[in-house]
């Protein structure tokens, strides 16, 4: 079994102390979590919960049990000062005098558990702006482009930890045998120009006219452009990212009839994506501006996402401009 860097080890030459002992507190929480998800039909944490959570969306037991297990280990990491959550109505401060905030979606694609598809973790890290004491709403509520480090835990056929801390994009697969993250891949980079598209079709309906055409571009057969391109959506944005970051390909979330400031979180969901693939030479929008440099005003805020590789984000850019 292939050994060689290890997260903590990597992290030790790439951060100072206190982000990495954030970082990893986090990341042995999420192995935790793996752990559950991987015997998820055996230990009797599938299915729901029977609440609903600040978003009115269905709380599944997991995502209960993985937001207890995340605010736990960040809590004992001694320097992560608060606490953002999917799960949770309010900040929570974890320790008064800790230096690092982290927002988080604890399972993203919950929904999928039942069915053993690509769930994940996401997660933001941003320095607190407020000296000691109780974190505050603005301690979180900063622009994608001060994050200090953000990523995604992917738990599908491998447990995967993708991260930058804004210099590059390097990825970690979970070893089975000793449950130790080791660097698997190095400096990622997306593709300029893929041949995915992920959105939610069945929503087609209440898309605006300049996505619709952005659309049907996409299903036009042109041999020299790799046109038609592929549909892949499996409904976990951090499945469907995955893919499209080491493959190429643009997924999309856009405002419509229905939701109509989008349906993904700025915090938690939107900033965290864009910020890995931005470090991996993609780009994100909201459609009109680029995702990283919206002020966030709400803690649970939603937003339109187009994301992933420069060309193709581009060219949906240029039909949403017409
Ligand atoms: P829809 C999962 O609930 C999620 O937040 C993302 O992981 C996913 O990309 C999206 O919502 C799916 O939403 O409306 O297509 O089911």
């Amino acid at each position: 079994m292939q050994t060689g860097i290890t997260l903590n080890g990597f992290l030790t030459s790439k951060t100072n102390i206190e982000l990495s002992k954030v970082i990893i507190s986090l990341a042995e929480g999420c192995k935790q979590i793996a752990r559950l998800v991987s015997n998820a039909g055996l230990s009797g944490v599938t299915g729901t919960t029977g609440t609903t959570n600040v978003q009115g969306e269905t709380v599944q037991k997991l995502d209960d049990l993985s937001n207890k297990i995340l605010m736990d280990y960040l809590r004992a990491s001694e320097t992560c000062a608060g606490y953002l959550s999917e799960e949770n109505e309010d900040i929570v401060t974890l320790n008064q005098s800790g230096k690092y905030t982290i927002a988080v979606d604890p399972l993203d694609g919950s929904s999928n558990i039942d069915v053993a598809a690509p769930i994940g973790t996401i997660f933001c890290i941003n320095e607190r702006l407020s000296s000691a004491g109780n974190v505050t709403d603005a301690d979180f509520l900063q622009q994608g482009t001060a994050a200090k480090a953000a990523g995604y835990f992917v738990y599908g056929s491998s447990t995967i930890l993708v991260m930058s801390t804004g210099n590059g994009v390097f990825g970690f697969t979970l070893n089975t045998d000793n449950y130790e993250f080791y660097l698997s891949h190095s400096d990622v980079t997306t593709p300029a120009s893929g041949k995915i598209y992920s959105i939610n079709q069945g929503n087609a309906a209440k898309f605006d006219d300049k996505v619709a055409a952005f659309l049907n571009y996409c299903t036009t057969v042109d041999k020299e452009t790799s046109r038609p391109y592929s549909l892949r959506y499996i409904g976990s944005m951090v499945g469907d990212l995955h893919r499209n970051l080491l493959k190429g390909g643009i997924f999309i979330y856009p405002a419509n009839k229905g939701e109509t400031k989008g349906k993904l979180r700025l915090l938690y969901e939107c900033i965290p994506m864009a910020f890995v693939i931005e470090n991996a030479g993609g780009t994100a929008t909201n459609g009109k501006q680029r995702i990283l440099e919206l002020q966030p005003v709400e803690l649970h805020e939603r937003t339109a996402i187009f994301i992933g590789s420069a060309n193709m984000v581009a060219k949906a850019q240029e039909f949403l401009n017409n």
